[in-house]
């Protein structure tokens, strides 16, 4: 359940702006006549409640309000540069921005959802009830903002007008928070009145950084107030701590889709990206995949690129599926960014044109940035988020340190990457979604592809990811669940957004279904009776398991019906790797689709056993488990635990 606006609105509460006219009393304490002015053209009662509460809680020296002008964008960069929140790169329009050491990824330890007594969460998230909530803001945020600008900005999550657009306030104190809003989303102050109005409502967030110091870490904390449609974070600096115009407002989005939009939208962990087919169509993917499992790379296989992280589908009046991008550039990991796998994004990086913004990188004394895994010639010795580092250096326990995180990030405008489709990126009407994958980090178990025999098996391949660690860890343990890669951004419990799945997609409305499939490019060697744990596939193959996705969407070739799917010939996969320049040994695709089946009996008994623990789990995906383990099992009975993709065939047909 959700409930919108309901218990305290703990902005309102602490700020204590009620009226209009108290309101503009605020405004004029705070903004010089200018920023003044850009507020009098905003109408919407609301959000102009909103933004004087964060003022008069935050209590800041004045206001800046970003319009996204060519001016105010230049200023937030100038502004940063100048309070030392980024510094300057070598290249022009690049900046770096360091977080606190122990602030390089979302702290999910101080993430919370604010819910109203009785109210239920999901398993893997954690909540706090509000009166908490408002006691713990009202400790940490009233003056955060003191001897700071604090600066608004006016966004759209998507393209103004699209159906799933929304709009949202972005109110911080940190002005590397605003730059990456510049570069990340689209600006809609013309038409924010508009907006909200068509939409029916608007998220906000507000954010101060405070004194930036590692003492203040502990008291970090991201709330997500669902009822008001409101974050607060504070004490941090980390875009996915602070930022929370991203994964902040993702959750309200999913919330929203699972409760209020049902059968009719979703909010995904997902890329978004087209593939030029035969005869040049095109043919648009929206893929899942867990945060630092090749989603950015994958969705930049495409020909199309849209975009790498969030997807916003909904189902249009002619029965097909749509998605946008809520954002318009990328955040992306430059761990293992290298020419050969990423040119794209090399080029973006590393020659002139492209504004960036690099986080937790290295930083010569030249002013270049470096990163692990670029390929690259690395120097002796620079500044990281750590201090100064020379090759060599070793921490405490006496392991290297490496050259950067390994969540080093970098922001860029989509339009600075080479095969981004801005016009079709850009259309409310957005793109044709018609296939849909769902990708691990599995080492030991399912096929490179599959393709779900119908929409309740593709509900459940997105209800049974899993991701190791790293992808050289193997076997059960190490391995985590990450149901559609969504689940740290699933406010409610997992039965009901699972629910809201199989509603979608098997919607009579929806009238040209996508596929469902799964993806895995992580299988190992050892767990194909070789050696090691290196990897089966290469990057590059990627195209090729897009490529067979293409075909199968368009229903230009046939495949092989297993328990747990399609699977590709290995004729037509031939000649896909001949496409990309590459043999495909036989025995390679043996490899890569014979059955382990006892590894897939595993799987589901673990899957199993964890949706059993829940409430209310559809018993659809029990059902489906059911079939599948059957049918495995009589494959086993009559082949043994090891099935090749012959017998597959024999045995299904006999
Ligand atoms: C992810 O971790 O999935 C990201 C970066 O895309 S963050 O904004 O931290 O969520
Ligand atoms: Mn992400």
């Amino acid at each position: 359940m959700l409930e919108l606006n309901k218990g305290i609105d703990i902005l309102a509460e602490i700020g204590g702006v009620n009226t209009l006219d108290e309101a503009k009393a605020v405004f004029e304490a705070k903004c010089d006549a200018e920023n003044l002015a850009k507020l009098g053209r905003i109408a919407t009662e609301e959000a102009l409640l909103k933004i004087a509460n964060a003022i008069a809680m935050t209590d800041p020296d004045d206001v800046f309000v970003n319009t996204g002008s060519p001016l105010d964008l230049e200023l937030v960069r100038i502004k940063s540069l100048d309070k030392g929140e980024e510094r300057p790169v070598a290249m022009r329009d690049h900046t770096l921005h360091f977080d606190l050491a122990k602030e390089q990824a979302r702290i999910v330890d101080r993430t919370f959802y604010i819910v109203n007594p009785g109210e239920e969460t999901s398993v893997l998230a954690q909540k706090i009830l509000r009166d908490k909530a408002y006691e713990y803001v009202k400790t940490h945020m009233p003056g955060i903002a003191r001897g700071k600008t604090l600066l608004v900005g006016f966004f759209s999550r998507g393209p103004v007008g699209a159906a799933a657009a929304i709009p949202a306030l972005e109110i911080t104190t940190s002005t590397y928070v605003m730059h990456s809003a510049n570069i990340l989303y689209r600006h809609v102050y013309d038409r924010f009145d508009e907006e909200v109005e068509r939409v029916g409502y608007f998220f906000t967030n507000v954010h101060g950084e405070g004194p930036n110091r590692t003492e203040d870490l502990p008291d970090a904390r991201v709330f997500m107030d669902r009822s008001w449609l409101t974050t607060f974070s504070m004490l941090c600096t980390y875009a996915g701590n602070t930022l929370l115009l991203k994964k902040g407002n993702h959750r309200f989005a999913v919330d929203l889709a699972t409760y209020y939009d049902r059968e009719d939208k979703l909010s995904e962990h997902m890329f978004v990206t087209g593939l030029t087919g035969p005869g040049g169509r095109k043919t648009y993917f929206a893929g899942a995949a867990p945060s630092g499992c090749g989603k950015t790379t994958t969705a930049m296989v495409g020909t199309d690129f849209i975009g790498d992280d969030l997807a916003q589908l909904w189902i249009a009046d002619d029965g097909t599926l749509r998605g946008i991008n809520p954002e318009q550039g990328i955040f992306g990991i430059v761990r293992d960014v290298k020419q050969e796998d990423d040119p794209y994004l090399m080029k973006a990086l590393r020659e002139e044109g492209a504004e960036v913004i690099w986080t937790n990188v290295l930083i010569d004394v030249h002013g270049v940035p470096y990163w692990e895994g670029s390929g690259e010639d690395l120097p002796e010795r620079g500044v990281n988020f750590q201090g100064g580092w020379w090759r060599g250096k070793m921490d405490e326990k006496g392991n290297p340190v490496p050259i950067s995180n390994k969540n080093a990030r970098c922001t860029v405008h989509c339009t600075s990457i080479g095969n981004y489709n801005e016009a079709a990126a850009e259309d409310p009407k957005g793109v044709e979604i018609e296939v849909i994958t769902y990708s691990g980090r599995d080492s030991d178990t399912m096929p490179p592809v599959r393709v779900a025999k119908t929409p309740d098996h593709g509900v459940v391949i997105g209800a049974s990811i899993l991701s190791a660690a790293t992808a050289t860890e193997v076997g059960v343990t190490g391995v985590r669940r990450q149901p559609w890669a969504n689940e740290p951004f699933i406010p409610g419990p997992l039965a009901d957004y699972m629910d809201a799945q199989f509603v979608f997609f098997n919607s009579d409305k929806l009238k040209n279904k996508p596929i469902m499939a799964g993806l895995n490019y992580f299988l190992t060697h050892e767990a194909r009776g070789g050696d090691g744990q290196g990897l089966l596939g290469e990057k590059r193959d990627v195209k090729v398991w897009l490529g067979w996705l293409e075909l199968m969407a368009n229903g230009d070739i046939d495949a092989i019906n297993t328990p747990i799917g399609l699977i590709p010939k290995y004729e037509d996969l031939k000649e896909l790797f001949a496409g990309i320049g590459k043999e495909y040994p036989k025995d390679l695709y043996d490899k890569q689709f014979a059955f382990y089946i006892d590894n897939i009996l595993g799987r589901i008994d673990l899957q199993e056993e964890a949706y059993r623990k829940e409430e209310n789990v559809p018993a659809r995906l029990f059902e489906v488990y059911e079939e599948q383990r059957a049918e495995m099992e009589a494959l086993k009975a009559k082949y043994g635990p090891i099935v090749s993709v012959e017998q597959v065939v024999e045995g299904t047909e006999g």
